[in-house]
Parts: structure tokens; sequence; C-alpha cells
């Protein structure tokens, strides 16, 4: 079942199934709740985003499309984007069964855009709601050129502490580290948290694990070969006005990013997937 809603200035979907619901907002397609029956929520919202035009939210999964971070050349296009403060057509919901409902979501290019960014494009997200929760953004190259982008699905992963949770399946994986701008650190064992992380993983293909007090989350990604880790730590995010408590938050996200990028060419697609569960 699928219900049209509004928290403050945004339009959300609110989707549910016998086993699970999630809530959509229509600004970003930014998934911004999802639960399954009986279970915490997976994923983290802070008490204190916007939830404003034009701003993105704070939790949830942003899409950060078609670049990650600071635009390369121009540090006054918005950071991560414009597809998470774009608003985006709601294609279909399909009840897949009474266990799984698929919900697809379209961004195309449209004047504003090719002032932003100079190609034409047909962006669609693909959301299974289910046991767990699977999220595909689908690039098309609808222009006569190839263009290139880095992208990253930035799942807030909602947790019980960050002084105690700790990711598993990063070992000997190589990662920059934006905190202190190094290149070519080298993880060692599994990851814990004692202060402000922003490190982007490389040649990540198996899946991760998240221990989080009593539950397991497992985050699989398919068409990336890049993770970003972040948590700002308690001294950014007090400086953050919509981010409300960063010990109950981590960011996994897929990403394509740094040596990651995709060159999409003419008619050509690129799909990232990102799969989480709980157990
Ligand atoms: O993914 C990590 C990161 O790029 C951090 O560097 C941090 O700034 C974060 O994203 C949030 O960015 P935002 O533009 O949403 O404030």
């Amino acid at each position: 079942m699928v219900r049209i809603k509004r928290h403050k200035e945004l339009d959300y979907l609110e989707v549910s199934n016998r086993i699970s619901q999630a809530k959509i907002s229509l600004q970003g397609a930014h998934i911004f709740h999802f639960q399954a029956k009986g279970k915490q929520p997976l994923l983290w919202l802070s008490e204190s985003s916007f939830f404003k035009k034009n701003k993105a939210i704070r939790g949830g999964i942003p899409i950060c499309w078609p670049w990650f971070g600071p635009h390369k050349k121009d540090p006054d296009l918005p950071n991560h984007g414009f597809a998470r403060t774009s608003l985006w057509e709601h294609l279909k919901t399909q009840e897949l069964s009474d266990t799984e409902t698929k919900v697809t979501l379209r961004l195309s290019s449209s004047k504003e855009s090719l002032k932003l960014w100079p190609y034409r494009f047909e962006l669609t997200l693909e959301i299974h709601i289910g046991a767990q929760l699977q999220v595909s953004l689908n690039t098309k190259n609808l222009d006569n050129k190839a263009f290139t982008i880095t992208n990253a699905l930035h799942t807030y992963l909602s947790i019980a502490d960050i002084n105690t949770v700790f990711i598993d399946g990063l070992d000997k994986k190589i990662y920059y580290d934006k905190v202190d701008d190094s290149f070519n650190n080298v993880q060692e064992g599994r990851l814990l948290f004692t202060k402000e992380t922003d490190r982007i993983y490389q040649n990540i293909s198996s899946e991760l694990i998240i221990q989080d007090n009593n539950r397991r989350i497992r985050v699989k990604t398919e068409g990336s070969h890049t993770l970003v880790i972040w948590n700002p730590g308690k001294e950014l995010a007090d400086k953050m006005p919509d981010l409300s408590d960063h010990t109950t938050m981590l960011c996994v996200e897929s990403a394509n990013t740094l040596e990651d990028e995709s060159l999409i060419r003419p008619d050509k697609s690129h799909r990232l997937t990102t799969i989480i569960s709980q157990d």
C-alpha cells in the first residue's frame, strides 16, 4: 500500500506491506525511514533535519549525483550534486508479493539541471521494500556525448552507540582519509570509531558487517568498488545545525568516487546498488 503524505515542506510516499514499511520523500527520492516489522529501524534520521525545499534531509539515504563531495572545478556548485535536492517523479509502485513492494522514481534532465551540469540524462531509483532494503540507482546517458559521474547512496545507518559499534570486512583495504587528507592508508583489522572518521575505502567487493550492540547490519554493494565511511565526531557534529546526535548514526555509503569514476557513453547506463539487511 502506498499513501502520499507531507512532513513540513516535503511530500513523501509511505509504503507498507505485511512485513515492512518505508518513507520516501519526492524531493531527492530520499528514503528517510525503513523498518521491518518487529525490528529496529535500519536508517537513522536526525531529529533536527529541516525537511525544507532545496535542502537535503539529514539522514536516510541521500543520493549524491552526478558528483560526490564538492564539484571538482567549481566550489560554488552544491556539495554532492543536485539529485538530492531535485523534485523526482513517482513512476510506479508494484506489489511484487504481500512481503515485497517495488517503488520506482525518476529524475530527467531539465533546463535547470543543464545549467548545473551540461548533459541530458535519465536517472531512475528502484527501491525494493521487503525483509531487506535494496536500492538501485540507474544512470542513463541520453546525450550525444559521453559523460563521467561520481555518485553515492549516502546511507545513514541507525546504530546503538558509535563508541561500541565496529565494522568487519575492511581488513587490509586501502583508504583515503579525508580528515587529514592522506592517501594509501591501510586498514588493520576491524574499524572502530574513536574520533571524526571520513574515509574512502577502495577495491571493496565483499559484504560488510556492522556489529551494533545486539544486532548485525549487513551492507552489500553492486556496481561500485569504493565505500565511504563517515561519522563527524562530536566537535564537527556540534557545528551542524541539522545533525541531532552523532553517537547514534554511522554512514556506510556505496559509492563510485576517486579513481572509481564511471564513464557513460551515449545510450549506455550505469547501475549502483546497495542491499541492507540485519540479523
Ligand atoms: O560522505 C561523507 C561526506 O562527504 C563528509 O565529508 C561530510 O561532509 C558528509 O558527506 C555530509 O555532507 P553534507 O553535504 O550532507 O553536509
